[in-house]
């Protein structure tokens, strides 16, 4: 479904007079506005493929209705993401869910709506129909090198469909771990890891990065393999400047710090990018931004500084994407906020005072520096991102543009009430 400009032209100028009161109330205390919105406006948010169809969990699966049917038509829904928000102009696949059988038809239809792709993520977490060999007991770590080498091969196979879609990165996710003490030798799981992801790196293009993502437990609960940062920037570090660390936010136990995760990454040169979510308890894939705003101001607070310490663009040096999942909520409307929620944030961010900051933090005024970043915080930085938006030429209001050109409706029209999509 192509979305009219017109269409969103029509709603934004119903909504021009409210909106430029809004935004002239917050526009006139910030000094250095145009970089602010010219920043907004570059920053773009990756959506993955498995994320436009209603999520399941372990008990069931409650389909909506005009879910994709095809990779074609996921791309077709991010092109009515980007077309609402302007901010999402990449899609991430995941192999074999989403294999790009005609890469030079995908690209063209991408292209058509103004995409292009981000990293393409490998599937050793799952085993697929017609696979020889089994990954119940893990992939790149498992003790049979015959298993081993077959992850591997897929990794190999991935990379290929990503040089075909012109993708930069791969993205490699292990449910590796164990669920009892005893089960696995801790060094000999690293050591298989480490050499198998050697092998993939060594069949990874110059101009690629693999990104190297962690997850403390699940499905795997008593450890994992690869089961945080540390684990991760050890096997980053090992193989080589292509490899990376991915912070995905969900994927921390409760109560960590991931603002100062993220900062050391930052400093070492060796964050590779997000996949952003939120939770409460575990790997929830929320939308972003709906449990714990605060904590995604923080991270990006610690973002803006530390990339403009090493003088790297903010739009692109680093991954941006979401990898959230739902079984309550239109897809495409949770994609919708949560590109927002992270706008907002990064919009926060830039107006932290960073000076004030810093003198804060070399006198000790500790209740000052609170005070600088929640005055950052607290301020209602919507009408920023609406303004950024209609620069780019989408809506003021991308969700509430959504509703109105009823959206899903015809997408149930066009595709059915009964659809389901590859992915969880
Ligand atoms: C995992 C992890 C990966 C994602 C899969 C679908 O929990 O977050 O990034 O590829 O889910
Ligand atoms: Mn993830
Ligand atoms: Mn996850």
């Amino acid at each position: 479904m192509q979305i009219e400009k017109y269409t969103v032209d029509e709603l934004n100028h119903q909504q021009a007079e409210k909106h430029q009161r809004r935004f002239e109330g917050v526009a006139s205390d910030i000094n250095n506005l145009d970089e602010v919105l010219q920043k907004l406006s570059a920053f773009n948010i990756a959506i993955p493929s498995w994320a436009l169809g209603t999520g399941g969990t372990r008990f069931g699966r409650f389909s909506g209705g005009g879910e994709p049917r095809s990779l074609e038509e996921k791309i077709e829904d991010v092109g009515v993401i980007h077309a609402l928000n302007k901010s999402s102009n990449s899609i991430s696949l995941h192999i074999p869910w989403d294999i790009p059988d005609n890469a030079a038809a995908i690209k063209a239809l991408a292209a058509q709506n103004g995409l292009h792709f981000d990293a393409v993520n490998s599937n050793t977490f799952q085993d697929q129909k017609d696979q020889k060999l089994s990954y119940k007991f893990g992939s790149l770590h498992h003790v049979d090198k015959a298993v081993r080498k077959q992850a591997v091969e897929h990794n190999i196979e991935v990379i290929k469909y990503g040089k075909q879609l012109d993708s930069k990165a791969l993205s490699v996710w292990l449910s590796d771990g164990s669920n009892f003490p005893g089960q696995l030798n801790f060094r000999q799981a690293f050591q298989n890891t480490l050499e198998s992801l050697q092998e993939i790196y060594a069949a990874l293009p110059d101009d690629w990065k693999v990104w190297v993502e962690y997850k403390p437990y699940e499905p795997n609960f008593y450890s994992t393999t690869i089961g945080d940062w540390g684990q991760s920037y050890l096997l980053s570090s090992k193989l080589g400047p292509k490899a990376q660390t991915l912070v995905d936010l969900g994927h921390h136990l409760q109560g960590t710090n991931i603002e100062q995760i993220v900062s050391l990454l930052l400093m070492e040169g060796k964050l590779a990018g997000f996949h952003f979510n939120d939770s409460k308890y575990g790997d929830d894939d929320l939308t972003v931004g709906s449990i714990n705003p605060y904590q995604l101001f923080l991270i990006f607070n610690e973002l803006v500084e530390g990339m403009d310490a090493r003088g790297m663009d903010h739009a692109t040096s680093i991954g941006w994407m979401i990898d959230a999942s739902h079984n309550v909520k239109d897809p495409i409307e949770d994609l919708l906020q949560s590109v927002q929620a992270i706008k907002i944030a990064y919009a926060q961010a830039l107006l932290v005072d960073k000076k004030a900051l810093v003198a804060a933090q070399n006198n000790n005024d500790v209740a000052l520096a609170q005070e600088v970043l929640q005055q950052a915080y607290r301020t209602d930085v919507r009408s920023l991102v609406s303004e950024a938006s209609l620069r780019n030429g989408g809506a003021l209001d991308p969700i509430g543009a959504y509703r109105k050109l009823q959206i899903r409706e015809n997408l149930i029209k066009e595709r059915g009430l009964k659809t389901v999509a590859t992915g969880l």
